[in-house]
């Protein structure tokens, strides 16, 4: 995946791992097949400049690790942070069973959380935050439950540290913005996932789940839920926990990193529904264009006779449909060249008026029952015009 250096550190405590202690050797891209998997468990911690909270999240995931008597790792996977988080990092590991993995080269949350996983020994893998939003006690419950399930039931797929679930709590002074926010978030996720908190960043799932997982391209910080769906884990469990706020430091989680969600969730929906989805945004776009050719014709109509503001509004909603479809509705189609693609969609879009006029048209005359309801026709039209325009462009236009 990626070709960075690969710092790795370790004590010889409990579970050493295969590369030299302290050296900076180049990373090969291990693929998930090579991982040999020999320890209980891998605890995954992406950071980010996380230098003051490293040196008390570590000692208290090892110790909950060790009562529960699990042989452990802990990889923590850094972006070249400029702080002491390396420092930190190579002196924890004189004490505990730490490797770190430095990116040069590549940033972001959940290809790190990928990163991290590839070069993982443990039969079971564990993702936290460093920043001890989530409780490291929780870790032993979390691995525990993929083999006994939650309460005594299956075991489980996918185990996530859940902080909406019956006992599950946060820190009280979350505003009433960012509860929203995380409610309205989860709400979006849910046809794709039954969990209570599928945007959780504290989770587990055993070695083989993670390899079965398809075609990982996670844009953003939702790694647990792109886990989730692309590896068809059916049996979720949610432990209940309280999730803190962060105890050092300052938040990554940007605005944009919120709008990359949105994206985020379309590629997600588009792998479980396939083309279903394409035509649903395709039509969700299309009311849009609706609205902007209304708006467009009532302005146009002010300023110029009627046949040209019809033509011009159309125009507008056309070249603003072409816009939405290839940023969201064709997204992986956009290395093409915007201009050829426009010129397409403009004709298969022309196409589809002359289905939707002929179609509207024909009944009207030809079908005595649509005389008396012409809009029906007129639908019908929209509708045909519309799943022309949608084929077309998913056949030729956005290929
Ligand atoms: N490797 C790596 N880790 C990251 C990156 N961005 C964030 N992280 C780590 O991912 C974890 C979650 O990031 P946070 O900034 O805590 O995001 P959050 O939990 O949504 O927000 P707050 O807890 O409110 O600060 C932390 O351990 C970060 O250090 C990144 O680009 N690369
Ligand atoms: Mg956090």
């Amino acid at each position: 995946m990626s070709t960075d250096v690969n710092t790795s550190a370790t004590s010889a405590k409990v579970a050493p791992p295969p590369t030299s202690t302290g050296v900076n050797t180049p990373a090969s891209p291990v693929s998930p097949d090579a991982a040999v998997e020999t320890i209980d468990v891998s605890v995954v911690v992406p950071t980010y400049c996380e230098a003051e909270n490293l040196p008390e999240l570590i000692p208290q995931v090892w110790k909950s690790l060790q009562e529960a008597e699990l042989e452990a790792e802990i990889i923590v996977v850094d972006d070249n942070s400029q702080d002491e988080t390396v420092a930190v990092c190579d002196r924890l590991a004189e004490t505990y069973p730490v490797r770190l993995l430095v990116r040069r080269t590549e940033r972001g949350l959940s290809s790190a959380v990928i990163h991290g996983m590839r070069h993982a020994r443990g039969r079971t893998l564990v993702v936290m935050d460093a920043d001890l939003s989530h409780p490291p006690e929780k870790v032993p419950e979390l691995v525990a439950a993929l083999h006994d399930g939650v309460t005594a039931g299956e075991p489980c797929d996918f185990v996530i540290g859940s902080r909406y679930v019956r006992g599950g709590t946060t820190d009280e002074d979350w505003g009433l913005f960012r509860w929203v926010n995380s409610k309205v978030a989860t709400l979006l996720a849910w046809p794709l996932t039954s969990a209570r908190d599928p945007m959780a960043g504290f989770f587990a799932l055993r070695s083989e789940t993670f390899r079965a997982a398809e075609r990982l391209d996670p844009i953003g910080y939702k790694i647990g839920l792109e886990l989730m769906v692309k590896s068809g884990s059916r049996r979720v469990g949610e432990i209940p926990i309280r999730f803190r706020d962060r105890l050092h430091g300052t938040s990554k989680l940007t605005l944009k990193e919120q709008l990359n969600y949105l994206r985020h969730l379309g590629r997600l929906y588009k792998f479980r529904l396939g083309t279903l989805a394409q035509l649903a945004q395709f039509l969700a776009v299309g009311s849009t264009g609706m609205i902007v050719d209304l708006c467009c014709y009532s302005v146009f109509l002010l300023l110029m006779p009627l046949s040209v503001a019809r033509a011009l509004a159309i125009w507008a909603a056309m070249s603003w449909n072409f816009a939405f479809n290839r940023r969201f509705t064709f997204a992986e189609s956009r290395r093409d060249s915007a201009g050829r693609q426009y010129v397409f969609f403009c004709l298969a879009c022309l196409f589809g008026a002359v289905v939707n006029w002929a179609v509207s048209v024909g009944l009207t005359n030809l079908v005595p029952f649509f005389q008396e309801w012409k809009l029906l026709a007129a639908l019908l039209g929209v509708i045909a015009g519309t799943a022309f325009n949608f084929v077309l462009s998913h056949r030729l236009v956005f290929r």
